[in-house]
């Protein structure tokens, strides 16, 4: 458990705008698969309007030399979340199918770290940090403050975003940089308001200095 975040985004606010990413940040890219790519078979309306900013954001890691993780849903093909199985989504992200691969237009860098989730037939999980290396990975490399984009914010990036605040991480939304499925019209934006008062911060890719 971590002491309230809310207390520790407070603390933050003195890292004003433009942010200058430093030692110690990371980019997280959430989910950016063909299946929730309009066309596929979770597509999320719009969400192709994330790839260059989230490629830009990549760049910009790069250039500073800081990590850059991809987490990617990975089910296997009866997967307990698929309709079929009685779950709630049509067949999504099959692991190693045309649908669960990221999105061409996607620049990973050939170092990104990947992150499959999802890969337990009896379970689920939205967050990138259920039931994989993601913690691991982040402090060995000495990570304390995430930058956040993907899909889908209200409940990949939403999930992903809350595990990460109690994990003790900062957490940096990049507004700009996700989409929601919107089941309810308002989900993604109450969505962003459960990130914000778990401690979140919400910004746009504009505010990271160049
Ligand atoms: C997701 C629904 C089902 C996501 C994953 O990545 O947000 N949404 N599986
Ligand atoms: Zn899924």
């Amino acid at each position: 458990m971590c002491k309230n975040n809310t207390e520790v985004a407070a603390l933050l606010i003195p890292r004003i705008q433009p942010f200058e990413l430093e030692k110690g940040d990371a980019l997280i890219v959430v989910d950016l698969q063909n299946d929730f790519l309009p066309g596929g078979a979770l597509g999320v309306a719009d969400g192709e309007k994330v790839l260059t900013v989230i490629n830009s954001c990549i760049d910009l890691f790069q250039a500073h030399g800081l990590p850059v993780i991809a987490t990617r849903d990975w089910h296997p093909p009866k997967h307990c979340s698929f309709q079929e199985q009685g779950g709630p989504w049509p067949p999504h992200c099959v692991a190693d199918t045309h649908g669960a691969e990221f999105a061409a237009d996607l620049h990973l860098p050939s170092d990104a770290t990947i992150i499959s989730k999802g890969t337990d037939p009896k379970k689920d999980a939205y967050s990138g940090f259920e039931d994989t290396k993601l913690e691991a990975v982040l402090s060995s490399l000495g990570v304390r403050q995430l930058f956040v984009g993907g899909l889908a914010t209200d409940y990949c990036v939403l999930n992903t975003v809350k595990d990460a605040l109690e994990n003790c991480y900062s957490v940096y939304v990049l507004k700009d940089a996700v989409r929601a499925v919107n089941l309810d019209a308002e989900d993604g934006d109450k969505a962003l308001d459960e990130m914000r008062a778990n401690g979140a911060i919400v910004i746009a890719t504009m505010d990271l200095a160049a």
